[in-house]
């Protein structure tokens, strides 16, 4: 009996039943046991017709994401629907749960389509790079119509099966009974003069005549092409030649042009992202069965602009919140930027104004620590970045706090560790390093100290993801993953700026790369005092961007900073004065200005940042080296064409980046650009990261 597919026949209908946890993938052996199992309810003389169906949640989910790159090996999918459309026995898609991608290409590839109400479907190919490669982009145009088609396949949306029933993609949706909604419909279809075909139909939809069709894809391809993605202009024509090629011909280049995507550089990238975030759920020494901590009330120290965001994220979520602050002022201040903030979301219609009165009574101000965090089930401490205050707040903490509160810090930097030793729980005690707008950016670093228990891990892991946030896991060291990385670009930004790169060209470098912003309009938005005041208390220097915030040019809030912005606009304009104030404090410095090409700039922004990546995985700061990448994903706005810094570390070939690490540090005389002895050993073996993963879990 092949392996992934369940086969049993019920009143003269064969059943095949997928069943290859956890999402029923198309793996090499399902795909062998399909092209079996159908053949043999084919030659079965006592089988009349065939429903096709999936075990759990998920009908199909698709192509083995995980197998992607492995050589291509037994018959495909297009050669099971080939045959499935050559029988003459019926053959039922019984969508049990969601159908996806090459999962909903086998579907569409059936006699007929029924869904259990609930349940969606989609080809989401394009997220991933992909276009469609089972025959989507020929089947779906010719039951929905062209321009519909390539909307859902541009878009990638999973539909309910109720609005793809509308559409026509699905025959029949039903709330239960689904295998006797299937089994009728074999002998509705054995009924009938001859077996419906997708391949058999015209992809008009609403159009009268193919210039119609041909016209409203035209229209829609113009609208969707704005995207600029690769897998949306082979989407366009691939689609398009429903309207003028023959089937068959259509499918091989819908399979020339899924390969071409395949093992593109988008593709890879985008699926790398897809598995990385999944793998990052993964929590050594935390599963299902770990105990968590119930959590209805969360106590905020602090309601600056950090702890007022947190607080809203935890309001909106469901939680009760008690924000602390003994400056009447600043609960003040945030009391409005609050209300603010849920006014905008009720105003751009993200939030029904009753959720977001829900939301704000859902918070209780206090000006004294004891009445503030006496019904906390968790703490999130969110003052400024001042070890002493902080360290005194986790005494405080340890004495006011229920006893069995967990308390968390929102450092960016600190050790997490001192703050357990100022407490008597360091169990309970586990760091929570939101971004800013904390209410806006998705990632979250949860610093495991030594001492925090499963228990502690799992209750705020829990809380994170309840409140939508994307949590990832990562050990104490200052800076953590994300901050201790981009020193590194700081570093290399400030460099750049006096050889002689203006802000703008090195932007530029980031913005082409993909990022939305670049290194100096960062700052010139967070605010370029903020680190100068800093360093200003530990008495150290950073330059040019020290003289530069002397000059009074701390960034928008001054109307200038790297850039002019002109009255009342963000747009930065060049500024010959920011030229001048760089080019004095370089002559001052005696650094030698010359002309750095884009490519430098791009390679000393990232390989730096990158290296500092590999040291983070030698040290075990991160359980793997695709958690860092989704830290950069959803923390730093790397582009997910790209997968993040140690995908493109991959992509880039690790033995070029370390050899260029080695150029930079001859050049810059720094030895601390040296490869990490990880990125070095990789590279002179030829290896790669996923090795370097496997061997971290
Ligand atoms: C395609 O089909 C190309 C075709 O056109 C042509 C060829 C036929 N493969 O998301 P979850 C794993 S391209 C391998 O947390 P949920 C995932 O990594 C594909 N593994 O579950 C995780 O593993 P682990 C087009 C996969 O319940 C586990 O399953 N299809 C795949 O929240 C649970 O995942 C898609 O884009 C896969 N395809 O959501 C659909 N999918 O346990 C992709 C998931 O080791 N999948 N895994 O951490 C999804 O959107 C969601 O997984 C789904 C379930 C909605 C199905």
């Amino acid at each position: 009996m092949p392996e992934g597919v369940n086969y049993e026949t019920i009143g003269g209908i064969a059943v095949l039943r997928v069943d290859n946890p956890p999402v029923n993938a198309l793996s090499p052996h399902v795909r062998l046991a399909l092209n079996e199992l159908i053949r043999k309810a084919d030659a079965d003389p006592s089988v009349r017709g065939v429903v096709l169906t999936g075990t759990g949640k998920v009908f199909i989910a698709g192509a083995d994401l995980k197998l992607i790159n492995m050589p291509r090996t037994g018959p495909t999918i297009g050669d099971l629907l080939a045959y499935v459309e050559a029988m003459r026995k019926p053959v039922v898609a019984a969508m049990q749960g969601s159908a996806l991608g090459g999962g909903f290409e086998i579907a569409l590839g059936c006699h007929a389509r029924v869904a259990l109400s609930g349940i969606r479907v989609g080809l989401p190919e394009t997220t991933l790079g992909l276009i469609p490669g089972a025959g989507g982009t020929q089947r779906l145009p010719r039951l929905v119509g062209a321009a519909t088609a390539l909307d859902m396949i541009v878009s990638g949306r999973h539909l309910p099966a109720e609005e793809a029933l509308r559409l026509g993609a699905v025959d029949a949706v039903v709330e239960n009974g689904l295998m006797e909604t299937a089994c009728a419909w074999v002998d509705r279809l054995l009924a009938g003069e001859a077996l419906p075909r997708a391949r058999d139909r015209h992809p008009l939809g609403a159009a009268a005549t193919i210039e119609d069709a041909r016209a409203d894809v035209d229209r829609k391809a113009a609208e969707l092409a704005k995207d600029g993605a690769v897998s949306t202009a082979e989407a366009i024509a691939t689609v398009a030649h429903t309207l003028d090629r023959d089937f068959d011909e259509a499918l091989i280049h819908e399979g020339e042009a899924f390969t071409r995507l395949r093992t593109g550089p988008v593709a890879q990238a985008r699926i790398h992202a897809f598995l990385a975030e999944r793998a990052a759920r993964h929590v050594r020494g935390v599963d299902r069965d770990t105990p968590r901590q119930p959590v209805r009330t969360i106590a905020v120290i602090g309601a600056g602009t950090m702890g007022g965001g947190i607080a809203i994220t935890l309001a909106s979520a469901g939680y009760s919140v008690c924000v602390v602050d003994a400056n009447p002022q600043t609960i003040d201040a945030a009391k409005q930027r609050i209300g603010r903030a849920y006014g905008d979301l009720v105003a751009r219609g993200r939030m029904s104004t009753e959720a977001a009165e829900t939301a704000l009574s859902r918070l209780r101000w206090f000006s004294g620590l004891a009445e503030g965090v006496a019904e906390a089930d968790l703490v999130i401490e969110a003052v400024y970045e001042d070890m002493g205050l902080k360290k005194q707040i986790f005494a405080d903490l340890s004495r006011l706090a229920p006893e069995h509160a967990i308390l968390a810090s929102n450092t960016s930097y600190q050790d997490i560790d001192a703050l357990a030793r100022e407490t008597a729980r360091p169990e309970r005690v586990v760091g929570m390093h939101y971004f800013s707008p904390a209410n806006v950016m998705k990632l979250l670093e949860v610093v495991r100290g030594a001492a925090t228990s499963a228990e502690t891990l799992a209750t705020v892991l829990d809380v994170a993801r309840k409140t939508g946030k994307i949590p990832v896991v990562v050990g104490v060291c200052y800076g953590f993953v994300g901050n201790r990385m981009l020193w590194q670009r700081t570093v290399q930004t400030q460099k750049l700026l006096l050889e002689g790169c203006s802000p703008r060209e090195i932007d530029t470098v980031l913005t082409d790369f993909g990022f939305r912003m670049g290194p100096c309009q960062m700052q010139d938005l967070a605010g370029v005092d903020v680190a100068w005041r800093l360093r200003k208390a530990r008495g150290e220097r950073m330059e040019p961007v020290d003289t530069i915030a002397d000059a009074g040019r701390w960034g928008q809030k001054t109307g200038k900073g790297y850039y002019l912005y002109p009255e009342g606009t963000r747009s930065p304009v060049d500024d010959p004065e920011l030229t001048a104030i760089v080019t004095g404090v370089a002559e001052r410095l005696g650094v030698r200005r010359r002309h750095v090409d884009r490519e430098e700039i791009q390679r000393r922004l990232l390989f730096p940042l990158i290296n500092e990546g590999f040291r983070v995985v030698e040290e075990g700061i991160v359980e793997r080296p695709g958690d860092i990448d989704v830290v950069y994903l959803y923390g730093y706005g790397w582009p997910r064409d790209k997968g993040g810094p140690m995908h493109h570390a991959e992509a880039c070939g690790l033995k070029a980046v370390a050899d260029d690490l080695d150029r930079m540090a001859d050049m810059l005389g720094d030895e601390e650009l040296r490869p990490a002895r990880l990125l070095r050993e990789l590279a002179e073996a030829g290896g790669s990261l996923a090795e370097a993963g496997a061997r971290a879990d």
